[in-house]
């Protein structure tokens, strides 16, 4: 079985301390344990960096031996074209996941570049948003 990519950008590994308020209590360490429970027996890679060249390769990866993504990328999400590019060439299902809805917040949170290539978009369930995306992109790959 091909394993899913669940794929975290900057910042995320503060995730519990990171304005709690804005981004919950549970830690990044939870939302891999929940992810991987979601997921059963199907192989989980669950990643997170602060660097946009890292999350490409992570993606490389992905293209040449993944079955889907769940992607947060985080502030990249607004900025990186990169990241856009890289998502391009993967053929699988792409869940761009953000524990806030972002169409809610500041206006330099509303433009995403991962929406072009993305399956679906899920924003606004906080941390639980991860089970949602890693159970519907297990069905999608099914
Ligand atoms: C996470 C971030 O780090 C911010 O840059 C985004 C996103 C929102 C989230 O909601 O998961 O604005």
């Amino acid at each position: 079985m091909k394993p899913i990519y669940i794929l975290n950008g900057p910042n995320l590994n503060r995730l519990g301390k990171r304005e709690p308020a804005i981004y919950g209590t549970a830690t990044l360490a939870d939302v891999e344990q929940w992810c991987r429970d979601e997921a059963g027996k199907h192989p989980v890679e669950f990643r997170q960096s602060n660097s946009e060249a890292e999350i490409i390769g992570w993606i490389h990866e992905a293209i040449d031996q993944g079955s889907g993504i769940v992607i947060n990328p985080a502030a990249f999400t607004f900025t990186s074209i990169a990241i856009l590019d890289a998502l391009k060439m993967f053929e699988g299902p792409i869940i761009e996941l953000h524990i806030t809805n972002i169409h809610k917040r500041e206006a330099y949170y509303h433009h995403s570049y991962v929406s072009k290539v993305a399956t679906a978009v899920i924003a606004g369930l906080g941390a639980e948003g991860y089970r949602v995306a890693t159970a519907s992109l297990l069905k999608m790959i099914k």
